[in-house]
């Protein structure tokens, strides 16, 4: 691991802000497809001078990162944290060294939230819920609203506010259905190689799955890899239902494909919020602590079609 702190040896332009900026790893499609948007808006054009870390999945590359972007003096600090806590002393760190940081993407717990001054976060609680909503109309529709509904979930990153917030929210609205019996969860870590192996392991242990709930596109990926390996199928003419959530790209090619059910969006276009963020903190402006980006879901009574061309992702 090589930390990119050589990068500001060179000198930089005064005028420009200097962000720098401590990202998860390069684990999804919807990870990358974020990294895309920052580094698009945070741009010399734009007046930024960007210095990107990506820890590789591993949180003490962030507090590394976070640590260099400190002795560096930058002007911002904008950490996407892979878990929601261990962050008190090095945010503390930057409180001390008078540097505002932004919290992007997945959420932070604290002590003490003075430890950064706005975050612009997707609400994975909501997904969870609305996922769970969708679940109990799509079973309503299909007659099976009172028979026994056997549930596996592949859940993301372990601490993850992503992973908890969608498990919360699924939880919910679970609870309101006593026929929906979620037979385990297992972890995938959003990657796709590990979503394939826990969907191997689950169809091994099972073989009466009603429902998929994987917490991000390419844990479904490898979960549609196993199950098809398996002998088996999923979507809307398969014998498994496969809700998914971020809505990438190939994901909604592999709903088009009669793959995944349904898809509840997690928007990854954060760049421009960002940067506009920053923008306001510069001018003085109060920001709000929390910021929400819009989110949306796709299933495949939509025109999956004519949706795909709007999108930059
Ligand atoms: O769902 C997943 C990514 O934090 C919301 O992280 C994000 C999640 C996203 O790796 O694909």
């Amino acid at each position: 691991y090589t930390s990119s702190v050589t990068q500001t040896e060179t000198e930089i332009d005064e005028n420009l802000i200097v962000v720098g900026v401590s990202q998860v790893g390069a684990e999804s499609d919807w990870r990358i497809a974020q990294t895309n948007s920052i580094k698009e808006e945070l741009t010399t054009e734009n007046g930024f001078y960007m210095i990107f870390d990506n820890a590789q999945q591993k949180q003490e590359n962030q507090i590394k990162a976070v640590r260099n972007f400190i002795l560096q003096e930058v002007d911002y600090i904008v950490l996407d944290p892979i878990v929601v806590s261990g962050w008190d002393n090095v945010l503390q760190n930057a409180k001390d060294a008078g540097i505002p940081v932004i919290v992007i993407d997945r959420n932070v717990e604290l002590e003490d939230d003075s430890l950064y001054v706005t975050s612009i976060l997707t609400d994975s609680e909501a997904e969870g819920r609305n996922a769970g909503y969708w679940l109990a109309d799509y079973l309503e529709e299909q007659g099976r609203d009172e028979e026994d509904i056997n549930i596996v979930m592949l859940l993301g990153t372990e601490g993850a506010s992503a992973q908890i917030g969608r498990t919360k929210g699924f939880a919910e609205v679970a609870a309101d259905h006593e026929n929906w019996k979620i037979l385990e969860r297992l972890g995938g870590d959003f990657t796709q190689a590990k979503g394939r192996e826990s969907m191997e392991t689950l169809l091994e242990k099972y073989d009466d799955i009603d429902v998929v709930i994987s917490e991000n596109d390419n844990m479904t990926f490898g979960a549609v890899d196993a199950i098809q390996a398996a002998g088996r199928s999923c979507g809307p003419d398969g014998d498994m239902i496969m809700i998914s959530f971020d809505a990438v790209r190939a994901a909604l090619e592999a709903m088009m494909a009669g793959e995944i059910n349904a898809d509840f969006e997690c928007n990854p276009l954060q760049g421009p919020l960002l940067a506009e963020t920053i923008r306001r903190l510069e001018n003085g402006e109060e920001v709000e602590k929390i910021q929400y980006v819009d989110e949306t879901y796709f299933d495949t009574t939509m025109d999956l079609e004519t949706l795909m061309k709007d999108r930059a992702y």
